[in-house]
């Protein structure tokens, strides 16, 4: 029999990518389907629609569909064994959500193996273009939902954040007010995550806590929806979202649909599914005082915290690999897209050139930000040393790197295997014991913690500025 190995997805804004681990969490298997390279017809940039108001941003939701479909047509040119895979999990972009229009469970459930599932679904969804996270196109929505909690504070403290534009619960008021037909014929709404999970699942796969913290309806400390958030974006809503779940769960096996088609396993479970950042977490095994810091798409921020505040700034999430504790995330838009610009117009579109500039730069903020901990950096732009060494005189702590900048798909598949023992009080710590430790990548220059720090009430001023300036698009928080 072969041995047994584990799947982590990611759903990610510009691919999808797919990793497969062994019982010694050695990596055995990547793959990934680029969104604009691989799937041309759907003509998304950066895998997205950007619209004409520059605030409404969309991705084709059957774009993730044939996505998935090929990334699995290509492990099976490969030759990999579907048959080994004993459960798997997987991560989305936060925030975005998939409307299944009435009726679809039965095409999900029912869907010919014959067929690419694309060909199944492409009648399933009433609203063709998902709104993802990087819209920004909700502020009324935003300032409704405030002033019906009793302000911005309050509504923090019940669902971990105040409104934000990309949040889910606003981008469904917002298809509810423009659009209250589409909204009624709506029977599901999904995450990102819980969507792909119902796509491996053959029915609509529940939200999780974690990824369900960032819609601004959860109720973070007590786990459920809240109803004067619910009330306040839409009528009917608790019956389209399903009831949460805790993300260790296991949702069941997986469809036949994959078995018939791939060989899969009919035991095979799936693990419930949850946002890239909470997957992050787990793929960096992060302990309690580490900071972990994902530079890609969007540059994010984030740390395992027992007894969190929320604050008007940043998000409390709930911790997608302890249900008692609490993860903090900040996100910064367009992290890579500002790299990408600053590469263009300072170093003549070459990284190499980047490097250069940025190692010939005096070092200059000593943070203190944050208390000197571990940093743990991930994501595309940690394979770059002088970037890292920025971060490591900014935080004046040394920066440690993992094996794989595919974080969030290897913390799927961690979390696949953890959903399988998480019943028995057992803790992802225990189950990643043997993956290889973070390496040390950089530490401080010797004097950056004096001259970072007379910086920072500048950079708090410029920050205040690019937000408040709705002409820039440079810094969106
Ligand atoms: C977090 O709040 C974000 O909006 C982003 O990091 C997305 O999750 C990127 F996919």
């Amino acid at each position: 029999m072969a041995a047994p190995c584990y799947l982590g997805w990611d759903f990610s804004t510009q691919q999808l990518k797919v990793i497969a681990i062994d019982e010694q969490l050695r990596v055995i298997y990547e793959d990934n389907v680029h969104f604009d390279k691989d799937l041309p017809e759907f003509k998304t940039q950066g895998g997205v629609y950007i619209h004409s108001d520059r605030l409404s941003v969309t991705s084709p939701v059957l774009m993730w569909v044939k996505a998935l479909d090929m990334i699995l047509e290509k492990m099976k040119s490969s030759g990999f064994n579907f048959s080994q895979v004993r459960a798997m999990s997987g991560a989305g972009q936060q925030h975005g959500s998939v409307y299944w229009k009435k009726g679809s469970i039965q095409i999900l459930k029912n869907a010919s193996s014959e067929l690419p599932l694309h060909q199944s679904l492409k009648g399933c969804f009433s609203v063709s273009d998902s709104p993802i996270w990087m819209d920004s196109s909700t502020a009324s929505q935003c300032r409704a939902l405030e002033k019906a909690l009793g302000g911005a504070q309050h509504l923090a403290n019940v669902t971990g954040s105040r409104a934000y534009e990309r949040f889910t619960g606003n981008q469904i008021a917002k298809i509810y007010s423009q659009n209250p037909e589409v909204y009624k014929q709506t029977e599901r709404i999904s995450l990102v995550s819980s969507f792909a999970a119902s796509l491996f699942l053959g029915a609509y796969a529940p939200i999780d806590y974690s990824d369900g913290s960032g819609m601004n309806l959860l109720q973070i400390w007590e786990k459920a929806w809240s109803k004067p958030c619910l009330d306040a974006c839409a009528p009917g809503l608790e019956e389209r979202l399903g009831c949460p779940v805790p993300s260790h769960s296991v949702l069941g096996p997986i469809s036949p649909y994959y078995s018939q088609r791939y060989g899969f396993s009919p035991d095979c479970k799936i693990v419930a599914f949850t946002g890239d950042n909470p997957a992050s977490l787990a793929g960096m095994r992060l302990q309690e005082g580490d900071i972990a810091i994902s530079l890609g798409t969007s540059d994010t921020l984030f740390l395992w915290i027992q007894e969190p505040t929320p604050a008007l700034e940043g998000h409390i999430l709930c911790n997608p690999v302890d249900s008692q504790t609490y993860m903090a995330l900040l996100c910064f838009k367009n992290g890579s897209l500002m790299r990408e610009r600053i590469r263009d117009e300072c170093a003549s579109g070459s990284w190499d050139e980047f490097s250069k500039a940025l190692s010939s730069t005096v070092a200059g903020n000593s943070g203190n930000l944050v208390p000197r901990t571990r940093i743990l950096a991930t994501g595309g732009a940690s394979h770059n040393k002088k970037i890292l060494q920025v971060l490591s005189d900014v935080f004046n702590a040394p920066v440690f790197t993992i094996d794989t900048a595919n974080s969030a798909c290897l913390g799927s598949a961690y979390r696949a295997i953890h959903g399988l023992v998480a019943e028995r009080n057992v803790s992802l710590a225990d189950v990643v014991k043997l993956a290889p430790e973070p390496r040390l990548a950089v530490t401080p220059t010797p004097g950056a913690e004096e001259l970072y720090r007379p910086l920072l009430k500048r950079y708090a001023e410029l920050e205040q500025k690019v937000i408040y300036n709705p002409a820039s698009s440079c810094l969106v928080k």
